[in-house]
């Protein structure tokens, strides 16, 4: 299946609120990239803002997880041209943008991230239209990536209504550690103050009709699904990396 159709499914899914379910890679492994990709997500995202995987890497990475029919997306370290480039050059289907505070800020990575004329994305033969074999197949995918918000910060909630406002915007995104740093109150979940700001953005999510999504980093399906329950529709289970540390630990056996 080629990667607009994959790109247009999971829109899909997102338009009509049902679930699309990935998972995130912290680990530089070809081989992890294709366990991920063959283990039933609908995307699994690079994550280039924390862990110790490299721009370089993206292309074999994405290679493999592609193998398992899924779509390789990028969590950006942050939205500058250059970086938006790198990953959707070496053939991300998306972004996942860290640490969006303003409408601004969001319309200038969501920008960097397409070709003209909706975009400003610098315009190359690249691994995304295999070096031009596929270039003019590949100008429509150009044109609309996938883009994706988080909002993990008390400035990113105080300005949600102007961010949900931007054009060309799939979903947003809870980074649920940074948000309740953010606020404090890091990793306190339960903290009726991190309740009441998850509320206020699903609430402002639904009155714009943007799709909500999180990232449940615990490998927990109860918590999957009780957030499925309160209208989650872009759901990162987990992580490699916790998934292996958890499983790998002989104490919890
Ligand atoms: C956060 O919880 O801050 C995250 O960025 C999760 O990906
Ligand atoms: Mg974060």
């Amino acid at each position: 299946m080629n990667k607009l159709v994959k790109i247009g499914k999971i829109r899909d899914k997102l338009h009509r609120r049902v679930l699309t379910l990935g998972s995130w890679m912290q680990i530089p492994s070809s081989s992890v990239a294709e366990i991920m990709g063959a283990s039933g997500y609908d995307w699994v995202a690079i994550d280039l803002e924390h862990g110790a995987i490299s721009t370089h890497q993206l292309p074999d990475l994405f290679r493999a997880i592609e193998l398992g029919e899924t779509l390789p997306l990028v969590r950006l370290a942050e939205g500058s041209a250059q970086n938006c480039k790198a990953a959707l050059d070496a053939g991300a289907g998306g972004v996942i943008i860290p640490m969006v505070e303003s409408a601004g800020q969001l319309e200038l990575t969501r920008s960097n991230c397409c070709w003209p004329p909706s975009g400003s994305r610098g315009v190359a033969f690249s691994r995304a239209n295999l070096f031009g074999k596929h270039f003019n197949a590949y100008i429509q995918e150009a044109q609309s990536p996938l883009i994706v918000a988080m909002i993990e910060s008390i400035a990113g909630l105080e300005n949600i209504a102007e961010i949900l406002d931007v054009p060309g915007l799939d979903a947003i995104f809870i980074g649920p550690y940074d948000l309740s740093a953010s606020m404090g109150i890091m990793a306190q979940f339960d903290d009726a103050r991190f309740i009441e700001a998850l509320a206020k953005i699903t609430e402002a999510a639904r009155v714009k009709g943007i799709p909500i999504g999180i990232h449940v980093v615990e490998p927990s399906r109860e918590q999957v699904e009780s957030r499925i329950d309160e209208g989650y529709c872009f759901i990162a289970y987990s992580i490699d990396a916790v998934m292996l540390r958890l499983q790998a630990n002989y104490e919890s056996y």
